[in-house]
């Protein structure tokens, strides 16, 4: 052990680390590493990507001089050494809970957070933007975005590379080639990384670059003579022409070793020095430090539930449950059994979709389109042109990305293009960033469109083989919650029907999805007093406009209760519809106000939000009209 012994628990801020020797940083690598993974298998979280960066977020942190120094953090899911080395380690038991700490960068949690994400490949625009308006400023700073191999990718880094590499502007650029996404990256980009790491001998080269790099002092004056002779010698070792990034004009680095100090500091120190934007390509091994993670290879430690770390086991609490992803996982391997027009495709969420047993099985059904919605849309109607039935498996919030996809391509063309729109609502511990809270809102006013939300398994495969059969964009939601996995045969529903699920006099909730339980609870809670009708609004569009005509005719109270925003929700959908047939009653939407909402457990947030069926039966006892 070194005598400079560092508590994690105390550590302040970055400062301590520009007097460190090797040593004592290969030390505190491990002691951060030891201490990510304690935390993560209590809370879960990110796991992999973070136990990945723990050396290249140290020697970040000692060769630049955060806060002045601003980094971006790709998705920052990969930002907790950060947090650790900026003064927040004592705050890890509350990692992703209610007013806990963030699982990503948050500049109101640190000013060492200078950006915030969650969705991928914003960090290139990101830091160009924070450079150019530091030059306007005459200011003298580094930007620096450390970004993966996943999340370069994307469409958007590339739009931001276009730009970059046009322009003479300082900024630094990390790419933290771990060969993975969240499972093994795709693509020719990721073909041409591994090209580069091939053809420089990667593992040969390495030893070279030691022999010159221990030649060389690692502090004091003769550090500027030593990297000038080291960048000469590193030059002849790495660069070769025809380099991607090189030919758009950014000068290349590497690749180089992200575990070893020596590299890393030297190759950071350079940068330093760069007056053009410059990017340095940094090998790392995604889940380092923790043999499960090391050798994963589907994506499984990613991002992690809390579990037990001798054995790798999941702490699970409903193990007889299954997720709403493995539901329709399993109706579309049923369903591609009888139709094999059926294509999957998932823009990079693979394991977390619950398509690794559909791709074993359809490997010629399946596509992995990368971090790449916008693309995977449009790739899809492309396909339903030519006559197949692309089913697209995306979350919720990464929609977002695809929507002008959706209208201008799919709705307007109204193509057979079937979404399977997951992690809808409120999706708990990720936070903000990822609440699938607005899919609704934005889907509902595309003409053509049909929107369903199933209320179970048999719901679901029913809903898909409906979707399957029929020649319109058709979209599927579903939660993030668990449930019985069951199929009987399948069978067409009625487009825009929907279910009484049980009948009462006094008044009516229609709901859908996940919430549409928790309205059979308040119905039982209230049974003594209000006597409930309970609807399963399995379409939000078309409704069922012969049903609620009849609602509006049958009952003075009506309330609808759904985990969107309230703004353009069904329920807006449903009080406009009211108001222009003249319904004189009392109808009332429950859902979510127009704020952002923060992370904790999806009953935590019911809760804060008066969703919870407590919130709903008190709200109803307050606004019943007799
Ligand atoms: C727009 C968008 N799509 C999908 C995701 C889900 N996602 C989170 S991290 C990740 C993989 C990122 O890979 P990479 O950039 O290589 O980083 P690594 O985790 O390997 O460090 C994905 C697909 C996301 N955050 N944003």
């Amino acid at each position: 052990m070194t005598k400079n012994k560092i508590n994690i628990i105390d550590i302040k801020n970055p400062k301590f680390l520009k007097k460190m020797s090797i040593k004592e940083l290969e030390e505190l690598s491990n002691d951060i590493r030891k201490f990510i993974i304690n935390k993560v298998s209590v809370t879960g979280g990110h796991l992999s990507s973070n136990l990945g960066v723990v050396d290249l977020t140290i020697a970040l942190h000692k060769v630049f001089d955060s806060p002045k120094d601003k980094f971006i953090f790709d998705v920052s899911h990969q930002c907790y050494t950060h947090k650790i080395l900026t003064g927040r380690a004592n705050k890890f038991d509350s990692l992703r809970k209610t007013n806990g700490l963030s699982g990503f960068q948050k500049r109101g949690e640190s000013e060492y957070d200078s950006y915030e994400a969650g969705h991928s490949s914003t960090s290139l625009s990101a830091a160009l933007g924070m450079a150019l308006a530091r030059d306007k400023n005459k200011e003298d700073y580094n930007v620096i975005a450390i970004i993966g191999d996943g999340s370069m990718g994307n469409g958007l880094s590339y739009e931001a590379i276009n730009h970059i590499g046009s322009i003479d502007t300082k900024l630094i650029i990390i790419l933290n080639d771990n060969e993975m996404s969240i499972s093994k990256n795709v693509g020719a980009f990721h073909n041409h990384l591994d090209k580069i790491r091939a053809s420089y001998k990667y593992n040969n080269s390495k030893s070279n670059t030691k022999k010159i790099l221990n030649k060389i002092p690692l502090v004091g004056k003769k550090i500027e003579q030593g990297i000038s002779n080291f960048k000469s010698s590193i030059k002849k070792l790495y660069l070769k022409e025809g380099f991607l990034f090189e030919e758009l004009g950014l000068k290349y680095f590497g690749p180089i070793n992200g575990h070893d100090y020596n590299e890393l500091l030297m190759y950071l120190e350079m940068a330093k020095k760069e007056t053009k934007p410059v990017i340095i390509h940094v090998i790392t091994q995604k889940g380092k430090g923790y043999e499960y993670a090391e050798n994963d290879i589907i994506g499984s430690w990613h991002g992690t539930g809390p579990f037990e770390i001798e054995s790798g086991i999941r702490i699970n609490k409903n193990d007889n449950l299954v997720t709403w992803s493995e539901v329709i996982s399993n109706h579309l391997i049923e369903l591609t059994k009888k139709n094999k027009k059926i294509n999957v495709i998932t823009p990079a969420m693979a394991g977390g979709s619950k398509l690794l047993k559909y791709k074993e099985l359809y490997p010629n059904n399946f596509i992995d389109a990368g971090i790449a919605e916008e693309h995977a849309l449009v790739l899809a109607n492309g396909m339903s042109i030519e006559g197949l039935i692309p089913f697209v498996s995306i979350y919720s919030t990464f929609l977002q990305r695809g929507y002008d996809e959706v209208i201008h391509d799919i709705c307007r063309m109204n193509t057979h293009v079937v979404l399977g729109i997951d992690r809808c609502g409120i999706v708990g511990e990720d936070g903000e960033t990822h609440q699938g809270i607005y899919d609704l809102t934005f889907l509902l006013p595309i003409p053509n469109i049909v929107i369903s939300t199933p209320k179970d398994s048999i719901e679901a495969g029913n809903l898909l083989y409906t979707a399957i059969n029929n020649n319109k964009p058709f979209c599927i939601r579903y939660s993030k919650d668990k449930l019985k996995y069951e199929k009987k045969d399948y069978k067409m529903i009625k487009i825009g029907s929907w279910e009484k699920v049980t009948d009462g006099k006094d008044a009516v909730i229609i709901s859908y999805g996940y919430l549409l339980n928790k309205a059979l609870i308040v119905k039982e809670l209230l049974k003594d007093k209000i006597d409930l009708s309970i609807i399963n609004a399995r379409f939000q569009k078309p409704i069922d406009e012969d049903m609620f005509k009849d609602i509006l005719t049958s009952y003075k109270n009506i309330y609808i209760y759904e985990e969107q925003t309230i703004i353009n929700s069904l329920g807006s959908y449903l009080v406009n519809y009211a108001n222009m047939n003249n319904y004189k009653g009392n109808i009332k939407i429950f859902g979510i106000k127009d704020k952002f909402v923060l992370q904790g457990s999806k009953e935590e947030i019911l809760k804060e939000l008066e969703l919870d069926e407590e919130s709903i039966s008190n709200k109803i006892l307050e606004n019943y009209d007799k």
